[in-house]
């Protein structure tokens, strides 16, 4: 099957999905099969890095486009700060509700019938602070992966709104002088319209400089910003590619997408694109990435899809080739200690929406080509269908062009946390989550899906922003976390302003010696004795973590349709002798 795959990922690609379009438009996207582009990099100076932002939307063909533009007309630039840099970011908001935005508006209103009118509205006076407006042309920004305070200005999310009408609305903060150098990003989570705006192309990348002080195996490598996006697809309606296997007939999941079929094969739910460039379902034409020859660089790569998992392998002559994770989820592996060289070689990487990793990639020797590819994920019976599929392949040449930015040669090795390694630290408690998702009409199967993520013991319930936090923690703990799967497709477990530590997957210990800051957890089936399940160690212990912030699935169709609670992690008890 893998052999039919690859006829189908090197078969020449028809000139008619390669329209150009022109480059000024709004939200303009660069044509299937383009050299990928490099996002711009805005860099701190003196410890202060100031951003201009607006977001746009525009209709494109049968799916709405969203994106961030800078001052210098420049899209989803990458932020590049150094822990301890202070970040100044104007948020302007130019949505005007496209007609496609007004047609998934009705959907995400039918899907939030729980949520009282009185939250979801845009009352012109209130303050982008407090407003909560849950619009089609609302926005907001969190920032993933940063141990910041969920606070208006900086990462809350829940109670800041952002309307049109509003002046430019300012983020501030500092990046903490303890971050761990990687990539993290920034995307909207307003609820009930984050699908619509990421799959529209709403995120970017946000890289705390300074990996190779962790990592001597990076230092002085050029460095590639990849962010994969998900979108709707451009041609919905073609018949899959000749050269791929005959597959029964087509299904659809809850959500309207293309139904895992189970064959990594077929339409899948969502097209796929890397730094804006499409990568169209059928043919899938893969974008070009040139190098040079035995060349090493570090990949940083961002899976800021709504709903696709991605299973990235690089082959050269069709065999897959070893790719040197260094970090994951913007943390070095070895930021607890491990050797300051150390690599974990992998033939393929499973990276949930929301997730990153960061790895060496050799080019092809001289006359090779390599394919960067995304392997078919078992998202479950329930789940959508995410198939194999090219996205680029990798062109060497003796006079390749360097990628901007190449990281420093060397540097003051990185110091140890101050706080314990988590894996040693004793928990306070243990509690059990679990996601599960019900039909609002059970005998009608085409009914809308309600999702949740419930503490066990209580009764669940779709995500309200205004109800009490389901969760409240005391700041200098840590506790552990079951997460549980009750449904019959994959969920991605995510909380925002910190990481954890996996601890069991389905059971059995893993004690990774690594961080996170989101996690799959496997589907459910019928025949199963037991939910499948992971076991987290949550870490409260930094004095930022202190708020109200949500976790939540990171498959942003379920995180809108309710699969998302809060918790409060309450200031520590201090001594008072
Ligand atoms: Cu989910």
């Amino acid at each position: 099957m893998l052999s039919s795959l690859l006829c189908a990922l090197f078969a020449p690609w028809p000139p008619a999905l390669l329209a150009l379009e022109p480059p000024n438009n709004t939200c303009a996207r660069p044509s299937p099969g383009s050299a990928v582009p490099e996002p711009e990099d805005l860099r701190s100076q003196d410890g202060v890095l100031k951003v201009d932002l607006t977001i746009h939307d525009v209709d494109a063909g049968s799916a709405t486009r969203y994106c961030y533009i800078d001052g210098n007309g420049n899209q989803s630039p990458n932020l590049r700060l150094k822990p301890g840099d202070l970040l100044i970011l104007h948020l302007k908001n130019d949505l005007t509700l496209t007609a496609h935005a007004r047609a998934a508006a009705a959907k995400m209103d039918a899907l939030m019938h729980h949520i009282p009118n009185e939250s979801k509205k845009d009352v012109k006076k209130d303050d982008p602070c407090s407003s909560g407006a849950m619009t089609a042309t609302a926005t907001n920004l969190h920032f993933h992966g940063l141990t910041i305070p969920a606070i208006c200005h900086q990462d809350d999310v829940v109670n800041t709104s952002i309307s049109p009408h509003d002046a430019p609305f300012e983020y501030r903060f500092r990046i903490p002088t303890d971050e761990p150098p990687g990539l993290y990003w920034y995307h909207p989570h307003i609820h009930g319209f984050s699908t619509v705006e990421v799959l529209g192309g709403a995120s970017g990348a946000l890289i705390v400089e300074g990996i190779e002080r962790a990592n001597k195996k990076v230092a002085g490598l050029p460095e590639r910003v990849l962010v994969i996006r998900d979108q709707d697809l451009l041609n919905p309606n073609a018949p899959p590619s000749k050269s791929e296997p005959v597959l029964p007939r087509l299904l659809l999941d809850r959500d309207g997408d293309a139904a895992n079929n189970g064959t990594g094969f077929g339409r899948p739910a969502k097209d796929l694109s890397i730094n804006f460039v499409p990568v169209p379902y059928p043919d899938y034409p893969p974008a070009t990435i040139a190098m040079k020859p035995g060349e090493r660089q570090l990949w940083r790569v961002l899976n800021a899809s709504a709903i696709t998992y991605l299973n990235l392998a690089v082959l050269f002559n069709r065999k897959p080739r070893q790719l040197g994770l260094v970090a994951l989820d913007g943390v070095p592996l070895n930021y607890n200690g491990a050797s300051p060289d150390f690599v974990s070689w992998q033939t393929h990487l499973g990276i949930p929406p929301g997730a990153r990793m960061e790895f060496i990639v050799e080019g092809p020797p001289a006359g090779v080509q390599g394919l960067l590819v995304t392997r078919s994920v078992d998202t479950g019976p329930g789940g959508e269908n995410d198939p194999n599929r090219a996205l680029a392949v990798i062109k060497t040449s003796a006079d390749a062009p360097e990628p901007r930015s190449t990281l420093a040669a060397s540097g003051l090795p990185l110091s140890k946390s101050s706080l314990p390694w988590l894996g040693d630290v004793a928990p306070v408690r243990t509690r059990k989550l679990y996601f599960s998702e019900k039909l609002t009409d059970p005998k009608n199967p085409t009914s809308a899906t309600e999702f949740y993520i419930t503490v066990d013991g209580q009764t669940p319930a779709v995500f309200d922003p205004k109800s009490p936090p389901d969760i409240v923690v005391r700041q200098g703990t840590v506790e552990d976390w079951i997460i549980e799967n009750r449904s019959n497709e994959l969920h991605a477990f995510h909380i925002h302003q910190l990481h954890f530590l996996l601890l069991d997957y389905l059971g059995r210990a893993v004690n990774e010696p690594f961080l996170r800051d989101t996690v799959n957890v496997p589907y459910y089936r019928d025949n199963m004795l037991v939910y499948p399940s992971v076991r987290l160690r949550m870490d409260f212990r930094d004095p930022n973590a202190v708020g109200t912030f949500p976790y939540h699935c990171h498959l942003l169709e379920h995180e809108d349709g309710g699969m998302m609670g809060l918790i409060r992690v309450e200031p520590a008890i201090r001594s008072t002798q």
